[in-house]
């Protein structure tokens, strides 16, 4: 057997399995890439939401991702949840020591809120979050949510959705994209692309699903994937957007609260296999 392309995950645990690294590593595998992974830091948490965080040592963070890059060898890195801005800082300097940013691309995911609303984010976190991480990244992926804490901007439709896209641009990644899924009057799911020049529309189905916890992760990593299978980034994108379209069809409830999206359906036959 050849060593498949592998990717790195630096987030949170969720212990309810539905986002955080337990999303990246089975989309990863989905994706046919071998995941490793960069704790940040240990959620408690179930379906109903987050009633604890404790946070990995920020050396421990880097220590990770030093290890990983430098035996294993990473082809694209992602970023999830960073709770606070000693773990930026250090993920920041653990990533330039191995090229990640540089010529790895780098997806920044930037994870400030669980969908509940519990905080995954210091306050105090989200500049670092401008300063130390955009600007390495070769993609950032935030909801509208995270649009109006990083920028102020209150995206209601799609020519703000724009500003928003010139504005987090500003901030030094070399590609954006801005997700429409958070725009509920919107009848279709519209993401927007932009590389500074010019903007690529990226339209999906919008289903009726309540069930879509870890879909922000399952879009970063799919992208991730795709980039390290050396796709660039407009047809990592498009696969990414594709991937997350069938994971969202395939949520599935669990527990009493909301359930995770899922990337079940790339199994054959899940529904038979060891039964
Ligand atoms: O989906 C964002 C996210 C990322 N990482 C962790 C989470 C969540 C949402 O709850 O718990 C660990």
């Amino acid at each position: 057997m050849t060593t498949p392309a592998r990717t790195l995950t630096i987030a949170g645990s969720d212990s309810g399995g539905g986002a955080g690294i337990q999303a990246d590593l089975r989309t990863f595998f989905a994706c046919g890439v071998h995941g490793m992974t960069a704790l940040t830091a240990v959620t408690v948490q179930n379906s109903l939401g987050v009633t604890g965080v404790h946070t990995v040592p920020p050396e421990v963070v880097a220590a990770q991702i030093e290890a990983v890059a430098s035996d294993i060898g990473v082809q694209a890195a992602k970023t999830g949840m960073l709770a606070t801005a000693a773990i930026i800082a250090a993920v920041a300097g653990a990533c330039d020591k191995v090229h990640i940013g540089q010529t790895i691309p780098l997806v920044v995911d930037p994870v400030a809120a669980s969908m509940h609303g519990n905080p995954l984010l210091a306050d105090e976190a989200l500049d670092a979050i401008r300063t130390l991480l955009f600007p390495r990244a070769t993609l950032v992926t935030p909801n509208l949510d995270e649009v109006r804490l990083i920028t102020g901007i209150d995206v209601r439709n799609r020519d703000q959705q724009r500003d928003a896209a010139k504005a987090l641009f500003d901030l030094g990644p070399k590609w954006v994209l801005v997700k429409g899924g958070h725009m509920h009057d919107d009848a279709e799911c519209l993401d927007l692309l932009y590389d500074g020049t010019d903007f690529i529309e990226l339209v999906g189905p919008r289903y009726d699903v309540t069930d879509t916890h870890g879909s922000g992760d399952t879009l970063a990593s799919s992208i991730t994937a795709a980039l390290a299978k050396g796709n660039d980034v407009v047809s990592a994108v498009r696969l990414g957007k594709d991937f997350i379209t069938r994971s969202v069809r395939a949520a599935y409830p669990l527990g009493a609260g909301v359930g995770p999206v899922s990337p079940m359906w790339r199994l054959p036959d899940a529904e038979t296999f060891l039964t």
